[in-house]
Formats: structure tokens, C-alpha cells, sequence
């Protein structure tokens, strides 16, 4: 199939998903086109069955506002004629599945049938799309999409709450590549690098938004800390990093604390750790959190949102209250300071991720378009 992918290209979980998904469709034999506004950064453009159109909004001082909708939906235009492709999956409502529909409808004028699937995500429909300002845009796109999925039942079931939809919505959770996230621990783990044999490691990463709840995680290691030996690693950047920082000179801790900034080398940082935390506020899925897993991590996390669809509690790790910050220091406490519980939680939470192996999830998606191409054929 010729598949045009339309997705955020910066360090968001859609953006990861997106391109993961289209990278593993062309290693299936897809033609994959990625049409965005820059290189999304998990995307190796060495594959023939991968090409990247960039969308250019040409700047003019009338506009308060450059409006790349127009220009995403005029690139589609011209790439679905100019390639032939088939099907567009557009990730996040906002505004990519207002923009394809506009491109279907333009399309159709020309006399080109195309399909449209679009994905939710989550911010999309918990905390920008549910904004009165987007709200009816939003409730349009999804309804006209040819077929729409989400990345969780917890998202399913709030896009139903929040919205006005009256068709189904199906739902794909994310994925993981699990040999790609397990790297050489022998050769490649460089523990020694960050903490002393004694040090416990935990780990943060995020793109350090109010959403992530940052506080709480600086808190909940401050707790740790104060029990045994440990080092804290925050890995990523957004507006919560230098409060964070600020936070941790206050407790008197930043000897302690790692603040690597936005990382392509996530394997690496994983292969050491021994917790990781995601205290959010709300996390559609938490992606994070599985690829954490994916590299034999356990997870203290919220309970919030899709959350309890990946972490499962006892198992691979803990799930506390949005903000109970001492509930969640305890259970880390708890896996952290006895060695063969922390086993046992490590190797719990690589089985764990395998139930999310691409190898399972993205067939899912094959499954989806054939049925959207099929549906169109009529
Ligand atoms: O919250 C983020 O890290 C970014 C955000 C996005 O819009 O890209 O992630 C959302 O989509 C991810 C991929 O499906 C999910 O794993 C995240 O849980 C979700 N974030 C929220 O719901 C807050």
C-alpha cells in the first residue's frame, strides 16, 4: 500500500508513534510517505520504501496566524497525485484530521477517492481538543474520518464523554520494538558512568509539561533518597525543567539529580536504570512507561487515564492517585530496597511489554487500512 503518515515531528509520544509505525510498515513492503513540517527526529530516511515531504507555510505579514492547515492540505493534494498514494492516516485530531478531510473532499473534486484513518492520541482530545474554541472542528474530523482508533479503552471512552460521536471507534494500543529497546547490557551499559555499584538509579522522561506532574517526580525521589543510595535521572525538556532544577537545589539535592535535556540516547539511559516514574496527571497511554518496561524497568506510575492498561499493578509495577506522592515514595521504596523483589519487578515488566510487541500491534493497522480501502472500493 501507498501510505501518506501526517503526524507532529518533535519528541511527543504521537510523533514516536507515528514514526515507528510508518518505519515498520516499509520494512513490511509499504510505501510510506511521511508529510509534516520537519524531520520527525525518530525518522531514519534509509529505507527506498521511505520518502519525507516537507509542508513549507510561506510567511506574509498579513497573517497574525501562518495557516498551515491550508498548507498541509494542499501538499496531500499534490503528493497523493503526484505518488499515487492510497490512504492517508493522519495522527492527532488537531489539525491533521481537519486538514486530511479538507485534502479528501479537494481530492474528490478531481475525481480521487481517498481514504482517511486518523489516530488519537490523547492531548488531542483530553486537554487541547476539548477547548470550546476547538471543540465543534474537532467532533467534525473525527466523524468524518473513514475510520478512526485511539491508543487505549480510557481514550476510547473519553473521546465518547467529551465529544459528540456517532460512529465507532476502534482501539490500537501503542507499541515497542523490544529488540531494538534492549541494547548489549555487557558492552553498551555504561552504569558505572552515572552512579556508584551501591547507587539505586531511577529515571524520568518527559517532555516536561504541567501534565507530567515534574514536582512530583523531584518529591517522590526525595523520599527515595532519604532511605538509601540513589540517583535521579531527568531526561527530556520543556517549560517544568528549570522549576525542577530550582526544586532540587531547595530540597539539596541536585548532586543527586541528572538533568540530561532532550536524549537520542534513551536505550542507553533505560539499560541502567532500575525504576522509572510517571506521576502524570493524565497519560492517554504512556508510552514512556512501555518503553521503560521494554528495557526490564519497572514502573511507579499514576493511575490516571490508560496508564492501568500498561503498568499493571503488583507486576511490573506500582499505580498510585494523581499527587499521592508518599504512596507512590513507599512502593518505590519497597521494589527498590530489596534486590530480589527488584529482580522479579525487572523481569515482570519486560514480560509485560511483549503483550505491545510491533510485531502484534502493527498488523493491527494492516488490518485497518485494508478494511478503509475496502470501504472506499464500494
Ligand atoms: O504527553 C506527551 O508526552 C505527548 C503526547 C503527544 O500528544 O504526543 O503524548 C500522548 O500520546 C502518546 C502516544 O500515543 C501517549 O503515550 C501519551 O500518553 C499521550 N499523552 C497524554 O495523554 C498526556
Amino acid at each position: 500500500m501507498k501510505i501518506a503518515i501526517v503526524c507532529y515531528p518533535t519528541f511527543g509520544g504521537s510523533g514516536v508513534v507515528a514514526t515507528e509505525l510508518g518505519l515498520e510498515l516499509a520494512r513490511r513492503g509499504h510505501e510510506i510517505h511521511f508529510i509534516t513540517y520537519s524531520q520527525p527526529v525518530r525518522l531514519a530516511l534509509l529505507n527506498p520504501n521511505i520518502h519525507y515531504h516537507e509542508v513549507h507555510v510561506p510567511e506574509y505579514p498579513l497573517f497574525h496566524y501562518q495557516p498551515y492547515e491550508l498548507a498541509l492540505s494542499s501538499k496531500l493534494v499534490d503528493m497523493v497525485k503526484l505518488y499515487g498514494i492510497e490512504l492517508l492516516h493522519v495522527h492527532y485530531a488537531i489539525p491533521h484530521a481537519y486538514a486530511g478531510y479538507m485534502a479528501k473532499k479537494m481530492l474528490k473534486e478531481q475525481g480521487i477517492k481517498i481514504p482517511m484513518v486518523t489516530t488519537l492520541h490523547g492531548t488531542d482530545i483530553t486537554l487541547v481538543g476539548n477547548h470550546p474554541f476547538y471543540k465543534p472542528a474537532v467532533s467534525f474530523s473525527i466523524n468524518h474520518s473513514d475510520i478512526v482508533t485511539s491508543v487505549s479503552q480510557d481514550l476510547k471512552d473519553d473521546t465518547y464523554r467529551l465529544f459528540d460521536i456517532k460512529r465507532e471507534i476502534e482501539v490500537i494500543p501503542n507499541f515497542i520494538e523490544i529488540d531494538k529497546n534492549r541494547i548489549d547490557t555487557t558492552s553498551e551499559c555504561h552504569r558505572s558512568l552515572m552512579a556508584t555499584e551501591t547507587q539505586k538509579i531511577v529515571t524520568h522522561i518527559s517532555n516536561f509539561r504541567k501534565v507530567k506532574r515534574i514536582p512530583d517526580v523531584i518529591k517522590i525521589f526525595n523520599e527515595i533518597q532519604k532511605k538509601m543510595p540513589a540517583k535521579l535521572m531527568m531526561v527530556g525538556d520543556g517549560p517544568e525543567k528549570a522549576p525542577a532544577e530550582a526544586l532540587c537545589e531547595e530540597l539539596g539535592i541536585s548532586d543527586k539529580v541528572i538533568f540530561f535535556g532532550n536524549s537520542h540516547e534513551i536505550s542507553k539511559i533505560l539499560c541502567f536504570s532500575d525504576l522509572f516514574l510517571l506521576p502524570s496527571e493524565t497519560e492517554s497511554f504512556g508510552l514512556a512507561a512501555l518503553e521503560a518496561m521494554a528495557s526490564g524497568v519497572p514502573v511507579i506510575s499514576s493511575n490516571t487515564g490508560g496508564l492501568p492498561e500498561v503498568n499493571k499493578e503488583g507486576v511490573s509495577g506500582y499505580l498510585g492517585n494523581v499527587g499521592d506522592v508518599d504512596y507512590m515514595a513507599e512502593k518505590a521504596i519497597e521494589i527498590l530496597s530489596d534486590d530480589a523483589k527488584l529482580f522479579e519487578f525487572k523481569s515482570n515488566a519486560l514480560k509485560v511489554s511483549q503483550e505491545f510487541d510491533v510485531q502484534q500491534i502493527v498488523p493491527m493497522y494492516e488490518k485497518v487500512y485494508r478494511k478503509a480501502l475496502k470501504m472506499h472500493a464500494k
